[in-house]
C-alpha cells in the first residue's frame, strides 16, 4: 500500500538542504537553509541570437585506449598510490582487460554556436559531449577516470563525480553509484559508499552478455546484446547539474552480429551502414538554457525538471550535417535532464519522411519498424535509426524535426497538431533540431559479390532475437510508486538513501517489477545493471518499439508498467531511479542489492 500523503513525510535531510544551499550560493543564488520548492519554474532567459545551421554537426571516431596504465590495475583499488577506495573488482579473471583508457573529468572551452564567445564546461577529457567508446564483446576494458575538476569552481553543480555506463552490465563498484563519488581534493572528502577519498577510479567494463553463468561454455547469448549505451556523470543530489554543466558521453558496443563492419564477410553480420563517425552517427539531443551574454544558465530551484529553450545536438545549437546519398544509421540520445521529444524528419516543407526503425534503449529490436515517422524520447531514452538518403536528389535539406510541447518539468503536453501547408500537404511545425544536407554521391566500394556499389550496407530483415520471458524464473513481484509527497520526489513515499537498500534480490533470479506514477507526473524510470521487457504497460502489451529490451520504462500520469527483469552475474548496490534528473537528485531514487 501507498503510504497516506500526511503519514510518513519523507524530509530533505540537512545534508541534502545545505548541498543544494552551497550550489545555488556557488551559482550567484541565496544560499537557503531550507529547501523549498519554488511555485513556478521560471521561463529561462532568451539568450543571444543563434541563428540556425551555422555550425557543422559535431562527430567522433572512436577513443583511443593507450598501452598500458600507470600504476597498474589492480582488483583491490589502488588506495596507496590516488585511487579512491571502492569495492574491489568482481570477477575480473573471468574478463581480463584487454584494452586500457584514461579518461580524464575536468574543464574544458566549449562553444555551442559559431556566434557565441567559448565558455569553460565540465567534459570527459574536457569536451562536450565527451569521447565516444568503441567497445566490442569479448573485449574487457578498463577505463581509469581522473577527476581533473577544480574543487574550488564556481557554478551549478558538484566537482565530485561518480561515472555511470548506462546500462553496462556491470559489477556494481564499476556502475557508477551514487554515493561512490570521489575527488582529488582530500578536503572534498568522499561519497559514503567508498571506504577512502582519492583522485580517480578504475572502472571494469567486462562487455560481456549477460546471463554469463548460464551461458559461459558458449561465450554468452548474443541475444542479451546491448549497442548503444552512454555514460553520465552520478554524483548523489548533484546529477542534473553536472549532466548539464557537460558530463555526458556514448559508449557503443559492437560483436559479431552488429559488428559495425558493413562489408563484414560473416554470414551472422547485419552489415547496417558501419563506420563511427561516418556512417554511424551517434546524435546527441539535449536543451539548454544561456543567459543574456550567452552562458550555460541553470536554475538549481526548478524543482520540477529544468527545460532550455535552445536545441543543441552533439553540443552544438541546431547544427548542419552533410551527408552522401546512401544509408547512414543515427544513434539518438536524449540527454536533455527533463525535456521529452517526438522527433520527425521532414522535407524543407515540414512533410514527413519516412526511416527505419532499428533499436529501442540501444538495443535491436527482433525487426526492424519500416516506414517509421516518429521517434519518441524520454530523457536517456534512445533509439537507433537507418535514414537512406539516395532517395534524395544532391541539394536536397531534411530536417530532425521536434514536435512534443513542454513549458515544464511536468512533462510533455501533446504533440502539436497538423496544417496544411500552401501546397495542401498535412504538415506540422515544430522545432528544427538539426539540417540534414544531401551533398554528394556516395563513394564507389567493393561490394562482397565483388561488384562495386555505393553503399554495401543493409538492414536485413530480421534483426536480432529476443530472449526468452520465462514466468518460471520469477521469485517475486515487487510495486514500486512514484510520487510527489510534501513536495518531493518519491518511491514509495520515501526518499534515496545511499546507504539502505529498499530491496534486496538474489541473484540469478527473476523478478517483476510493478512500476505505478502518480499525479499529473511523467516519470522516465531507469533500472540499473539488467535489461528488462515490458509485460504490459496499463494492462496491454507495449506497441512494437517497446516490445525489445528496455532500460527505462516512461511513466505518464497514472501509468502502470509491469517489467519482467532478471539480476545476474553480479552483487552489489545498484540504483532505480527517475531520468527526470532534477526528480532523481531530490530524490526520486532506490537502492536495491543483489545478494549471491
Ligand atoms: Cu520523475
Amino acid at each position: 500500500m501507498m503510504p497516506t500523503k500526511s503519514a510518513d513525510s519523507p524530509k530533505i535531510s540537512r545534508r541534502m538542504s545545505l548541498q543544494i544551499g552551497a550550489a545555488s550560493t556557488a551559482a550567484g543564488f541565496i544560499a537557503v537553509k531550507e529547501f523549498t520548492a519554488p511555485a513556478e519554474a521560471k521561463d529561462p532567459p532568451r539568450g543571444p541570437t543563434t541563428p540556425a545551421f551555422m555550425d557543422p554537426l559535431p562527430v567522433y571516431t572512436a577513443k583511443q585506449p593507450v598501452g598500458s596504465l600507470s600504476p597498474e590495475s589492480t582488483e583491490i583499488p589502488n588506495v596507496g598510490n590516488g585511487e579512491c577506495g571502492r569495492e574491489p573488482h568482481q570477477r575480473r579473471s573471468n574478463w581480463p582487460a584487454q584494452k586500457f583508457y584514461t579518461l580524464r573529468t575536468r574543464e574544458g572551452w566549449h562553444s555551442f554556436h559559431k556566434q557565441l564567445a567559448a565558455q569553460k564546461i565540465w567534459g570527459y577529457d574536457g569536451i562536450l559531449p565527451g569521447p565516444t567508446f568503441v567497445a566490442r564483446y569479448g573485449e574487457p576494458v578498463i577505463v581509469r577516470n581522473y577527476n581533473e575538476l577544480p574543487s574550488n569552481s564556481f557554478g551549478f553543480g558538484s566537482p565530485e563525480i561518480s561515472t555511470h555506463l548506462h546500462n553496462l552490465h556491470c559489477a556494481s563498484e564499476s556502475d557508477g553509484y551514487a554515493g561512490d563519488w570521489y575527488s582529488a581534493d582530500p578536503l572534498k572528502g568522499k561519497g559514503d559508499t567508498l571506504t577512502a577519498p582519492g583522485g580517480y577510479k578504475d572502472h571494469h567494463y567486462p562487455n560481456c552478455y549477460a546471463g554469463y553463468d548460464a551461458y559461459e561454455p558458449t561465450g554468452g547469448d548474443p541475444r542479451e546484446a546491448l549497442g548503444t549505451l552512454w555514460y553520465h556523470d552520478h554524483r548523489e543530489h548533484h546529477t542534473a547539474p553536472n549532466c548539464y554543466r557537460g558530463l555526458t558521453g556514448f559508449y557503443l558496443l559492437f560483436d559479431e552480429i552488429d559488428s559495425g563492419n558493413e562489408l563484414d564477410p560473416n554470414p551472422k553480420a547485419l552489415r547496417l551502414p558501419s563506420g563511427v563517425g561516418r556512417y554511424d552517427i551517434p546524435l546527441h539531443i539535449q536543451d539548454i538554457a544561456l543567459d543574456a551574454s550567452g552562458y550555460l544558465f541553470y536554475d538549481p530551484f526548478d524543482n520540477k525538471g529544468f527545460l532550455g529553450n535552445k536545441f543543441c545536438v552533439n553540443g552544438k545549437i541546431q547544427p548542419y550535417f552533410r551527408v552522401e546519398k546512401r544509408k547512414y544509421r543515427f544513434r539518438l540520445l536524449d540527454a536533455s535532464l527533463a525535456r521529452f521529444y517526438e522527433l520527425y524528419m521532414t522535407d524543407a516543407s515540414g512533410v514527413n519522411q519516412s526511416f527505419t526503425y532499428i533499436a529501442n534503449d540501444g538495443n535491436l529490436l527482433p525487426e526492424p519498424i519500416l516506414n517509421a515517422q516518429k521517434v519518441q524520447l524520454a530523457p536517456s531514452e534512445r533509439a537507433d535509426i537507418v535514414i537512406d538518403f539516395s532517395q534524395y536528389p544532391i541539394g536536397t535539406q531534411l530536417f530532425l524535426v521536434n514536435r512534443l510541447v513542454q513549458t515544464d518539468g511536468r512533462g510533455p503536453e501533446g504533440p502539436l497538431t497538423n496544417v496544411r501547408n500552401a501546397s495542401g500537404l498535412l504538415t506540422r511545425a515544430g522545432t528544427q533540431l538539426m539540417r540534414f544536407e544531401v551533398t554528394s554521391e556516395a563513394p564507389q566500394v567493393k561490394g562482397l559479390d565483388g561488384n562495386y556499389t555505393s553503399d554495401p550496407s543493409r538492414v536485413p530483415a530480421t534483426l536480432r532475437e529476443l530472449p526468452p520471458i520465462t514466468m518460471s524464473e520469477v521469485v517475486k513481484t515487487r510495486t514500486f510508486e512514484f510520487d510527489k509527497v510534501n513536495e518531493v520526489w518519491t518511491v514509495n513515499g520515501k526518499l534515496f538513501d545511499v546507504t539502505k537498500a529498499i530491496a534486496t534480490v538474489k541473484r540469478g533470479t527473476a523478478e517483476i517489477w510493478k512500476l505505478i506514477g502518480h499525479g499529473s507526473w511523467h516519470h522516465p524510470v531507469h533500472i540499473h545493471m539488467e535489461e528488462g521487457r515490458i509485460l504490459t504497460r496499463n494492462g496491454k502489451p507495449p506497441p512494437a518499439h517497446e516490445i525489445g529490451r528496455k532500460d527505462v520504462y516512461v511513466l505518464a500520469p497514472d501509468e502502470e508498467v509491469r517489467v519482467f527483469i532478471r539480476f545476474r552475474d553480479f552483487t552489489g548496490k545498484y540504483m532505480m531511479h527517475c531520468h527526470n534528473l532534477t526528480h532523481e537528485d531530490h530524490a526520486m531514487m532506490i537502492r536495491f542489492d543483489v545478494e549471491a
